[in-house]
């Protein structure tokens, strides 16, 4: 636009603290256009930022590529699996996500999958609802944290705050991630079937994307062991889904407690039929205060960039300032 703002293409819904936080850039929304390519054809060469509202919307290089004057995208969501960051990187195009500040959400989430999947408190739930209470009580729950070592995949932030919840409760913890994590005194496992076999409950916490594709697969489940629970508060991408159907109708794992899924919205009905599991809509991080939080923070990484103080959370492939190498 003539009026010299900086003009930035929002992706994902307007969602206010975003809307609002933009007032100083002229903002095109993309889930507003009738037709996208006539939209982008328009204001693609103009368009220096990209926020994202949803991590949903794959940002790919269709998308990027007709904007030639691209500078920075600012993506809600600490897991940026969505937006092709190695292409970003290519053209000199810096990544923003939104960590840290959902840290400890989503650290109370895994807990309270940990706990409903252990003590199967949602199943109790349904039977109280169904009357069945009265006629007799509830069995007893053949898992407790008790006895149980938990074997962390992944010890970035979000793990170490899952880690601290589960050394308050007494639980002990490992954990397995490619290299160990600075200043981390739980032993490290280079190998994750090794630990999978001495562990009871597996807590996925660790990147999506293709470095960790299927990391959960048949093997690792089957040393997990009859015992055993998965807790996937990762991406869905990082267990293979049909081989954990398999694993719980075969009764090679005891069960499961999942916040993500590899198609969501979409979840299988083959899990939503079984009663060993518990089944979260990915709300990980899903509180008012926290979305919040992480909304203003996509916010915050535009206008420090648009001021010349450059973006405050950059994600490791696109550090900032950019290096282009294409
Ligand atoms: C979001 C998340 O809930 O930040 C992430 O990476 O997985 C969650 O905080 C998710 O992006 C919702 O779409």
């Amino acid at each position: 636009m003539a009026d010299g703002k900086i003009e930035v293409l929002l992706s994902g819904p307007p969602k206010p603290t975003i809307v609002d936080g933009l007032a100083p850039f002229t903002v095109h929304r993309l889930a507003d256009a009738k037709d996208r390519d006539v939209l982008l054809q328009e204001i693609g060469p103009r368009v220096r930022a990209m926020a994202v509202s949803v991590s949903s919307d794959k940002i790919g290089p269709e998308l990027m590529g007709k904007l030639p004057k691209l500078e920075i995208v600012s993506t809600f969501a600490v897991g940026y699996d969505h937006v092709d960051v190695k292409w970003a990187a290519e053209h000199g195009i810096t990544v923003t996500n939104t960590p840290k500040v959902l840290n400890e959400e989503v650290a109370d989430t895994a807990l309270g999958l940990i706990l409903c999947t252990v003590r199967e408190f949602p199943q109790a739930e349904r039977y109280l609802r169904a009357g069945k209470w009265v006629e007799r009580a509830y069995p007893l729950s053949k898992a407790t944290l008790r006895d149980r070592t938990v074997g962390m995949v992944g010890m970035g932030a979000i793990g170490q705050a899952i880690a601290r919840r589960l050394d308050a409760m007494r639980v002990p913890v490992v954990y397995h991630s490619r290299r160990p994590a600075a200043g981390v005194a739980y032993r490290h496992y280079p190998n994750l079937v090794e630990m999978a076999r001495d562990v009871d409950i597996l807590v996925v916490i660790t990147p999506g994307g293709a470095a960790t594709r299927n990391l959960i697969n048949a093997e690792v489940l089957g040393a997990l062991g009859p015992t055993g629970i998965l807790i996937n508060m990762a991406r869905g991408s990082v267990v293979d889904e049909p081989a954990l159907i398999q694993a719980l109708k075969d009764k090679t794992i005891m069960s499961a407690g999942l916040d993500v899924f590899v198609r969501e919205p979409e979840v299988p009905a083959e899990l939503i039929a079984m009663e060993n599991v518990v089944l979260f809509p990915h709300l990980g991080s899903a509180s008012v205060y926290t979305r919040t939080q992480m909304d203003q923070l996509v916010v915050d990484n535009l206008r420090s960039w648009a001021e010349g103080k450059g973006p405050l959370t950059p994600v490791p492939e696109t550090p900032w300032p950019p290096r282009r190498s294409a």
